[in-house]
């Protein structure tokens, strides 16, 4: 079978369409290209770690960090890198192969980029991705952070250029898609999507998607965030979106992103095991790992766990997870197991 081709010239009538297929031939349909470029019982898992909360400039209605709602949220200065560290660790013992930092910023200040640099480098030397969303980067920001190592930029354009203004007020649509260039023009891939429930109709959805899939080149990385309502924003008592839906638009992204892992990203939560498994097999296979997303609830570890052992599922393995010490120690393994094969010629050793 030919895989099917990556397109860059999706038209928000077509995307329209497939999301108003009936929902199991749309099923079908993701699920047949899902399996054309993935492992279909594979998914990839990060953890995030809010390393600067609250007090954030910016006016996103959706956020629990942004200083203009007052939601109750205790602010955090940035944390100190050993705290960083001990968190990635403590991830990565878990089973996560990528650790994401988030800060509540619009964009980092001149007196933080060491000590982010700093993290990406001490992140990144223990054998985890690394991935960072900071707000808008500057290219020159941008190429600092690529030359740390950092192996992912998140940043969203949370929804369609339409519905964009109802929702930011503070920062333009293009902004976004200037920090989104200036990421990949720096090397670094890009992980990008947004969310859903925030009041948006079909044609913003299909918006979204149809932005995200004719950049030149698609997301490495696209969340697909549904609405955590905090109190205190202005999204608070916005309707209830159809599960259906949501499970709609991670399919529609499947079909039109056939490359991108696409992850089921905020909103775990509220989502009964049954939901998440329609996700998975509409072609999910990225989450967000741990008990805290950034500031609000994330499912259990153990939970999770249970869950992907009750579907069969395994946790994608990076393909370079070795640290410098890993692969001295895989080394030193590999030579004292040629030590005890009598072929072997140890020239340390004096000859018998
Ligand atoms: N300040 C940076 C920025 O906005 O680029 C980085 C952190 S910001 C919290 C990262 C993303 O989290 C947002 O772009 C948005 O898509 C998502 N997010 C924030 N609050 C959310 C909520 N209540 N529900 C779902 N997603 C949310
Ligand atoms: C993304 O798309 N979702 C994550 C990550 N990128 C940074 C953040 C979700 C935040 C949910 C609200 C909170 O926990 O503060
Ligand atoms: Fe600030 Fe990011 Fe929240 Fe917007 S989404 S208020 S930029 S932390």
């Amino acid at each position: 079978m030919t895989a099917t081709a990556l397109r860059h010239d999706w038209t928000i009538k077509e995307a329209r369409a497939l999301l108003e297929l009936p929902f199991n031939d749309l099923m079908f349909r993701a699920q047949a290209v899902h399996r054309q470029y993935f492992d279909p019982n594979e998914v990839q898992v990060s953890t995030l770690l809010s390393i600067k909360t609250g007090a954030c400039p910016e006016d996103c209605k959706y956020c629990p960090q942004s200083g203009h709602y007052n939601t109750g949220l205790e602010k955090e200065k940035l944390l100190e890198i050993e705290r960083v560290v001990a968190e990635a660790k403590a991830a990565k013992d878990k089973g996560a192969s990528r650790f994401c930092m988030g800060a509540a910023w619009r964009s980092p200040a001149k007196k933080d980029m060491p000590y982010v640099l700093d993290m990406v480098r001490q992140v990144k030397s223990l054998g985890l991705e690394t991935c960072m969303t900071l707000g808008m980067l500057r290219e020159d920001q941008a190429l600092e952070l690529a030359d740390a190592g950092l192996d992912y930029y998140n940043h969203n354009l949370d929804t369609s250029e339409k519905y964009y203004n109802h929702i930011i007020t503070t920062r333009t649509y293009q902004d976004r898609l200037d920090t989104l260039d200036n990421v990949r023009r720096a090397g670094m891939k890009v992980c990008c999507g947004g969310i859903m429930g925030m009041g948006e109709d079909l044609d913003d959805r299909a918006g979204l998607l149809v932005q995200l899939a004719n950049l030149p080149h698609h997301p490495e990385s696209v969340p697909v965030n549904m609405l955590v309502k905090v109190e205190g924003t202005p999204l608070d008592n916005v309707d209830d979106l159809d599960p259906f839906d949501f499970v709609r638009t991670i399919a529609v992204a499947r079909i039109m992103m056939p490359e991108s892992h696409v992850r089921l990203s905020a909103g775990r939560e509220n989502m009964n095991d049954q939901m998440q498994a329609l996700c998975f097999l509409a072609g999910a296979n990225s989450i967000f790992y741990g008990e805290k997303l950034l500031t609000t609830n994330n499912p259990e570890a153990d939970h999770d766990r249970e869950l992907f052992q009750r579907l069969g599922i395994r946790p994608e393995q990076r393909e370079q997870a070795h640290t410098e010490e890993e692969q001295v120690e895989a080394l030193s393994e590999a030579v004292e197991y040629e030590r005890t094969r009598h072929m072997f010629y140890d020239a340390t050793r004096e000859s018998a």
